[in-house]
């Protein structure tokens, strides 16, 4: 008896699970009970950061979590993003998630995939289109805000040094011309020369890579011998730029009165954090690609008829060498103030990030 018991109660247990694995992927399917096909057009794969956002991407919309995911690198062309967006067209996916390179150049296939009746969700950098019904949602982070934080920290931090603004020889290792993180980031940058007096020497794109990083920081270095402060607008462009600077016979570091070159940075990868950790780079201003989440909670959220915000900003922080500077106050995208705090790194800091 006991046993037929046990049985029954064990195929009744079977069943309520397979009933909630069934729910939970049905949460996820399609009005055809299919799994949710998600087209997602990356940038490309230039930067640690945009390693961790294609990771962030693929492992939220996996088949075990009842998705199927088209994913196309774009090495960072437009025309390869435009291609890759007509095709998730006429494999009529149910959403289209776009990374784009640049701002610019949307509109006519944003309005063909709406004239598909495909929603777009853009996820990190911002597309310029002259109406925005063209995507339904975007996440993503405030780069002229991080802009604003780098450059009130590099005030603040040569303020606390007696260094006077015109004796800051400032070069700016440019993104990817024309993408928001390279429009927001420089702005905040140049409203700190305009503001404080700073002497800006140079500015030219790295495109977001190590190597064209290293190689304008050579042609930099040849042209000028008083940069003591390098801007580089993500942390593949300062390892770049670090190597340039030290095969050239100077020296990296925070002491800008003792001949050491000030390197600011963005994105705080872990190499990156890692290189604040040991005086490399002076300040690493946080830029979150952990993307994959956020998107999926506003597929569920329009899966499910509910009305989701346009614009989703994540927020973010500040690391520092030292403790210098603690805190920076500056204005976000949307024109509000705010302060924000400056985290001295440390390894346990490092070892307990996602990324
Ligand atoms: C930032 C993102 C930038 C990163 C770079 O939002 O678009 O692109 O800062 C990446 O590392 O290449
Ligand atoms: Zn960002």
């Amino acid at each position: 008896m006991k046993r037929k018991v046990i049985a029954t109660l064990m195929a009744m247990t079977m069943a309520l699970g397979m009933m909630s694995v069934a729910a939970s992927a049905s949460e996820t399917e399609g009005t055809d009970g299919e799994p949710l096909v998600i087209g997602f057009s990356q940038v490309g794969a230039e930067s640690d950061w945009r390693t961790a956002n294609t990771e962030s991407m693929k492992s939220t919309f996996s088949e075990e979590n009842g998705y199927e995911l088209i994913f196309d690198d774009a090495q960072q062309k437009q025309e390869n993003q435009l291609t890759a967006i007509r095709n998730f067209i006429q494999q009529e996916v149910d959403y289209i998630l776009l990374a784009p390179v640049t701002e610019t150049g949307w509109d006519t296939v944003l309005q063909e995939a709406k004239d598909a009746g495909i929603p777009v969700i853009i996820v990190d950098r911002m597309v310029d289109v002259s109406d925005d019904s063209l995507y339904t949602t975007w996440i993503g982070t405030d780069s002229l805000l991080e802009g604003r934080k780098a450059a009130e920290w590099l005030n603040a931090y040569a303020t606390a040094k007696g260094i006077a603004p015109e004796d800051l020889h400032i070069v700016d290792i440019q993104g990817t011309i024309g993408s928001t993180a390279q429009i927001g980031r420089t702005q905040g940058l140049e409203e700190g020369v305009e503001k404080y007096g700073w002497d800006l020497l140079a500015q030219q794109s790295g495109e977001f890579t190590q190597a064209k990083g290293q190689e304008v920081m050579e042609s930099m270095l040849k042209q000028y011998d008083n940069i003591n402060v390098v801007y580089c607008e993500n942390d593949n462009e300062a390892f770049g730029a670090i190597d340039a600077i030290e095969a050239a016979g100077k020296t990296v570091g925070t002491d800008i009165a003792n001949g050491e070159i000030l390197v600011i940075s963005f994105d705080t990868t872990n190499a990156g954090l890692t290189d604040v950790l040991n005086g490399k780079i002076a300040c690493d201003v946080e830029c979150n690609p952990l993307h994959g989440p956020r998107a999926e909670a506003l597929i569920k959220a329009l899966e499910a008829g509910e009305e989701v915000e346009k614009l989703n900003y994540v927020d973010e922080e500040i690391f520092a060498y030292d403790d210098t500077v603690t805190t920076v106050t500056a204005v976000n995208s949307l024109e509000e103030e705010g302060e924000y705090a400056v985290t001295p790194i440390t390894q346990e800091i490092i070892d307990g990030r996602a990324y």
